[in-house]
């Protein structure tokens, strides 16, 4: 990699950098914040595109282009009712006016605009719970018009777990699994669920549910919540939005938002799913997405929770048996650890389907 400070530069901006410095905790590219020696617009997002993730980086930035350009006609042309603020995120050009730089190592470098609001890697209450619900509805609910032919298939095979657990088999039939009873653990969790893979794929197979453009990742920290008002003013991350169905992104916010410990803790016997805040995220969805959802989309929404909780653990646990070729790790066993925290999280998520269910006909 160049020198941090010179790739900052190929950027165009409006002042001087004063300091750059790693930014978030991203597991597949590297971003960093650039600090500008202006009152206004003082910072800015610089990301190394991860490319043995994302192949083809510059399908990324035009579905990125495509996604924030007609979420900004919308709002121009009709405001949100709710009197909400909402922001997009900008690409910056760099100097030679395209939308990335290449390094002299062919790294792929990208630069946006800064969102100035908080993220939270775990949510605080019901009232953040709400407003995360909120901001997924938003985005869908803006995107909702956009036609999907518009987008290009970036990540062939995003969560479409029928292919993560045949990749798994090949995996485990490649390298082995070793024994501990961690390890264990895992292997007979997922030989036990292996019929799960596939309920959200039959029923788009089957008709009931359709492609839309979708975020890819509305974790939590992809939320931006406004400092004074709580409000959440905008979702950021948007290297993963492209066709697919909603329930990818429902299922993902609230395996991410209903664990109170977080995706990264060590406790993972202890890793529940939180039912109220189940019941705030989908209220604040409902409030600004309920317009055009089917009936076939809330019947699959308990589904989607179960299967993306299950689909993570498994996308680490095999991470972990192929050696942590895709999400980045701070120790060895680390994917591991994360994978037993999404596979106790989906017993917790199995233990409380019938009330989970009721939270969901409740929305109605
Ligand atoms: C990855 O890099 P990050 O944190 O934005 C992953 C998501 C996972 C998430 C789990 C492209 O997202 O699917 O849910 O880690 N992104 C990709 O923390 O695989
Ligand atoms: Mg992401």
């Amino acid at each position: 990699m160049d020198n941090i400070f010179s790739v900052a530069e190929q950027f165009s901006s409006p002042g001087r950098i004063v300091e750059v410095r790693e930014f978030g905790n991203g597991n597949i590219n590297t971003t960093f914040l650039v600090s500008l020696d202006v009152e206004e617009e003082k910072h800015f997002i610089l990301q190394c595109i991860n490319t043995q993730v994302f192949s083809k980086p510059e399908l990324v930035m035009h579905n990125m282009h495509v996604a924030t350009e007609h979420i900004s006609r919308r709002l121009r042309n009709a405001p949100l009712t709710s009197d909400r603020r909402w922001e997009v995120p900008r690409v910056l050009p760099a100097k030679d006016g395209r939308d990335y730089w290449l390094d002299t190592d062919g790294s792929f470098w990208r630069a946006l605009s800064f969102i100035d609001a908080q993220s939270f890697d775990i949510i605080r209450d019901v009232e953040h719970a709400r407003e995360v619900g909120c901001a997924l509805g938003t985005f869908h609910a803006l995107l909702s018009d956009l036609p999907t032919t518009r987008l290009a298939d970036t990540l062939e095979g995003f969560h479409i777990t029928p292919l993560y657990l045949r990749h798994y088999d090949d995996v485990l039939a490649k390298h082995g699994a070793g024994t501990s009873p961690e390890v264990d653990f895992c292997v007979k969790f997922v030989s036990g669920r292996r019929d799960l893979a596939y309920v959200l794929e039959h029923a788009r197979a089957q008709g009931k549910l359709d492609l839309r453009p979708i975020h890819g990742d509305p974790k939590v920290n992809n939320i931006m919540i406004d400092r004074t008002s709580g409000q959440a003013v905008s979702m950021v991350d948007l290297d993963t939005v492209k066709p697919g169905l909603i329930h990818y992104d429902i299922g993902d916010c609230l395996r991410s938002g209903c664990n109170s410990l977080g995706e990264e803790t060590g406790k993972w016997e202890e890793v529940q799913f939180d039912n109220d805040l189940c019941r705030a995220i989908l209220r604040g969805y409902f409030s600004t997405a309920g317009g055009f959802l089917t009936d076939n989309d809330i019947a699959y929404i308990y589904d989607s929770i179960r299967l993306i909780t299950f689909e993570l653990g498994l996308r680490f646990f095999t991470d972990y048996l192929e050696g942590d070729v895709y999400f980045k790790v701070n120790r060895p066993g680390h994917n591991l650890a994360r994978a037993l925290v999404q596979f106790r999280l989906t017993e917790s998520i199995e233990s409380r389907a019938a009330s989970i269910q009721d939270i969901i006909r409740d929305m109605r």
